[in-house]
């Protein structure tokens, strides 16, 4: 199975689609208990009913590196078979790396939970937190033009996912946009990082809309989508997802350079990045000075997304 003409455009087209059927109801079976276990230590009910009697505690979100619950890694890979070997799936790499347009090369994967009882990852109001994930995995900020250097995120739906269930809200077409919506963003004080502060100062934009699926569905989404997570309607259910992120292959050796590596290390890291020399950050992955990566407008955004970042040697040599 792969994507037919009409699925590869519509990810082209909206930034995103989701395939049903990629996975089997067993596996994600197995892999939803698996992924309870390392996250509640147990069944959801159980942790569900232990919550209700103030008998739980709350539980991480295993988004980043360095958190390990006793009972399992959120990080690929776990150690659980019925989590790690959903990669093996040859018709999903083959989906992925059509949405790439070349080979896929590792970003990174980990487990992703929302528990309805506890989630605090949602904005307090609906027109905040739509951002780009882009900076997970790489520091260079949007180019103009899609499918060159974004990479791909990609999720398995371990269960289905309701309109109840805090589906994440993504804007169609949004990646086509995300640079220069950062742009006017940064322009008028409207953008921290890679998240705008208010959606409704963004024009252009379509109405979000939220990324509901069945069971066994995957996800794959541009690293230049705009989203957001919105909360929980119902409180009793979770949101788990298994994720992967994956870079064209001609380009991974600076797509993919600030995550894992970059986690524990960002706060060092960055600040070098800063102000070290074009040459040193070819040695960790940034385009030579002159690749056609930089232009005006990436160099404008790498200068607002990393205050302090001297854009003159690269400006220098542009277009060579
Ligand atoms: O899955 C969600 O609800 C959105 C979360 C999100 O955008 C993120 O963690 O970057
Ligand atoms: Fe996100």
């Amino acid at each position: 199975m792969s994507l037919t003409p009409s699925q590869l455009e519509q990810y082209h087209r909206d930034g995103y689609i989701i395939v049903p059927d990629v996975f089997s109801a067993e596996e994600m079976d197995a892999a939803l208990v698996a992924m309870d276990h390392i996250f509640y230590g147990k069944p959801y009910a159980e942790w569900l009913a232990d919550f209700d009697t103030a008998a739980s505690r709350d539980v991480s979100d295993g988004f980043t590196t360095n958190q390990a619950p006793e009972t399992g890694r959120p990080q690929f890979p776990t150690g659980k078979d019925a989590l790690d070997r959903l990669i093996e799936n040859d018709d999903y790499l083959d989906m992925f790396e059509q949405c790439l347009g070349d080979k896929a090369s590792y970003c990174n994967a980990h487990l992703f939970l929302r528990s309805g009882p506890t989630d605090k990852r949602h904005s307090e109001h609906p027109w905040e937190g739509y951002h780009i994930d882009h900076g997970t995995n790489s520091l260079l900020p949007p180019f103009g033009e899609i499918g060159r250097f974004d990479y791909v995120n990609s999720g398995a739906y371990l269960h289905d996912v309701e309109p109840d269930g805090a589906p994440m809200l993504v804007i169609p077409g949004s990646h086509k946009v995300a640079q220069a919506a950062l742009a006017n963003g940064y322009a008028g004080d409207n953008v921290v990082g890679f998240t705008f502060k208010d959606l409704r100062e963004v024009a252009g934009l379509e109405e979000p809309v939220p990324a509901v699926a069945p069971r066994g569905s995957a996800m794959f989404s541009s690293s230049y989508l705009i989203h957001a997570a919105q909360p929980f309607e119902n409180k009793r259910v979770r949101r788990a997802f298994w994720t992967l992120s994956c870079c064209r292959r001609d380009n991974d050796r600076w797509t993919r350079f600030s995550n894992p590596f970059m986690y524990g290390e960002r706060e060092h890291m960055l600040p070098f990045f800063v102000r070290t020399t074009p040459r040193v950050r070819s040695i960790f992955g940034f385009p030579e000075p002159g690749h056609e990566y930089y232009t005006q407008e990436t160099l404008a955004l790498l200068e607002k997304s990393m205050p302090g970042f001297d854009a003159g040697p690269y400006h220098a040599v542009m277009g060579t």
